[in-house]
């Protein structure tokens, strides 16, 4: 059995045991990375003056992991450039946000290959590379160009767009060839796979074949949708555990018999967010009697402040708070309680825990794990309801929350009113429905499902 070497932008610390602030994706991969004795590799969040190279290696519970520094104008042209200020916001659907620069090209390509040369000397004959996200298209391209014939995955962790938008990237077509050096090529959802699908029959006259071979570039891929899952039972203990519920006896003591809609998201255009907090006060606006009953607690973490575009919103989500907020408090009651921190997971399992509503309404996501987390931190006798974008990739399975579109304030504020007023046993019908769901796709089974597909392909041939 050869080993998994997971390489992504930035690495987690898989361990063993489930700590509180140990996100889903380092828990699998870090046992996956067990099993197969792997390696996970990528930056180290770190700039140097001068890219050396060098790695800095280290092994734990059965896992190594291997990170690298690169130079400041890496970290300014490849990962806030291309990555965060060009991919992001086009496979997000914002090419008005969208930078198509020559430098950020360029510094993406140099990283890339950097990535590739670090890489190579941990590389064994029969080692399985799986690549994970946007930051790292093409990599299979560059380690191919030095004569790597290992089996190589890529997953994509978000959407890819419709062609007609992403056929505004320069150099599209080349980002799409170098995909097809890869020999398992991944995606959230149906609809990110039938997008990709869509632009290699159009636009390069290519085939996909039925089981998901797509044929182009003289090369064939396979293509396949994996939607990612929560690490459900380690999510389920932080809920039952001591901080999550001190946060839910807070919580409970703050509503002081008010009804709490939740949203937890980073701070992101693609999110939502102002759209959300206009619904909302569409919602109140229409719903007088909704008035001191009810609040939107909105946890914020900020994220990407480098990005001019990430600054924008940001001070655009404190003026439309803030701006509602006056309009509608009173002294002892703000319709809005906006947090700009993050919590660990355990205390967030304890918060969506005490929350009648959900609302996770992105204007385009991946997945959006938030959407599953909320469903598993609930109560199965009295759950609260999820309302939910189309958008985002969790709509293709969680099909029995409130299906919203999050353009249309009427849509979603309905959806609250439904949402609020929704009879108990409507709610645990379809929280059962939505819980088999998370449960049915989990972390463990998008990881097994992936590598499966990964290990049963045939080994390339390079020409
Ligand atoms: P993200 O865009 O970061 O991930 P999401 O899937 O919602 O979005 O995951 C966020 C994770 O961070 C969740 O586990 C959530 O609990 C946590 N988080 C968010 N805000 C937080 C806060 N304020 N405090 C603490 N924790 C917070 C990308 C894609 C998604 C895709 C994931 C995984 O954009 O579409 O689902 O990767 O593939």
């Amino acid at each position: 059995m050869g080993r998994l070497i997971v390489v992504s932008n930035r690495v987690g610390q898989p361990q063993q045991t489930a700590g509180a602030s140990v996100g889903g994706l380092a828990m699998a991969l870090g046992a996956a990375l067990r099993e197969y004795n792997g390696v996970w590799f990528g930056w180290s969040g770190r700039t140097v003056e001068t890219f050396t190279g060098q790695l800095s290696v280290q092994r734990g519970q059965g896992a190594t992991v291997a990170t690298v520094d690169l130079e400041e104008q890496d970290r300014q042209e490849y990962y806030n450039g291309y990555a965060n200020r060009t991919l992001w916001p086009l496979f997000h659907y914002r090419i008005d946000l969208s930078a198509y620069e020559r430098s950020f090209n360029e510094g993406y390509a140099r990283v890339n290959a950097r990535f590739a040369q670090t890489l190579l000397p941990l590389l064994q004959p029969d080692d399985f590379v799986w690549v994970h996200d946007y930051h790292l298209i093409p990599l299979a391209r560059e380690l191919r160009r030095r004569g790597v014939t290992n089996r190589i995955g890529f997953f994509l962790h978000i959407p890819w767009p419709a062609r007609r938008l992403f056929a505004t990237l320069p150099f599209h077509r080349e980002l799409v060839e170098a995909m097809f050096d890869y020999d398992l090529v991944g995606f959230q959802s149906e609809d990110s796979l039938s997008a990709f699908h869509d632009y290699v029959a159009h636009d390069e006259a290519g085939k996909v074949q039925t089981g998901g071979r797509a044929v182009a570039f003289g090369r064939t891929v396979r293509t396949g949708a994996f939607p990612i899952g929560l690490d459900v039972d380690a999510f389920t203990e932080a809920a039952q555990g001591e901080a999550a519920a001190a946060w839910r006896d807070r919580m409970r003591v703050s509503l002081a018999g008010r009804r709490m809609i939740i949203g937890v998201d980073r701070l992101d255009y693609s999110k939502g967010l102002e759209e959300r907090f206009l619904a909302y006060e569409e919602y109140l606006a229409n719903t007088p009697e909704a008035l001191e009953q009810v609040f939107l607690l909105q946890i914020a973490t900020p994220s990407r402040d480098e990005v001019p575009a990430y600054q924008e919103i940001r001070a655009r989500l404190d003026g439309v708070t803030g701006r509602i907020n006056g309009a509608f408090a009173t002294p002892d009651w703000v319709p809005i309680r906006y947090v700009n921190r993050s919590y660990r997971r355990d205390e967030l399992a304890g918060i969506y825990g005490a929350a009648s509503l959900g609302l996770v309404t992105p204007l385009r996501d991946g997945m959006n794990l938030v959407a599953k987390e909320y469903v598993a931190a609930q109560r199965p006798d009295d759950p609260g309801v999820l309302i939910l974008s189309q958008f985002a990739g969790a709509a293709e399975q969680m099909r029995e929350a409130l299906i919203v579109n999050p353009f249309s304030r009427e849509d979603v504020s309905d959806a609250i009113k439904a949402g609020l007023a929704m009879p108990r046993p409507e709610r645990v019908r379809r929280w059962e429905a939505l819980m088999d769901g998370v449960r049915k796709h989990d972390i463990e089974a998008w990881r097994d499902a992936f590598v499966a597909a990964l290990r049963e392909q045939p080994a390339p041939q390079l020409v």
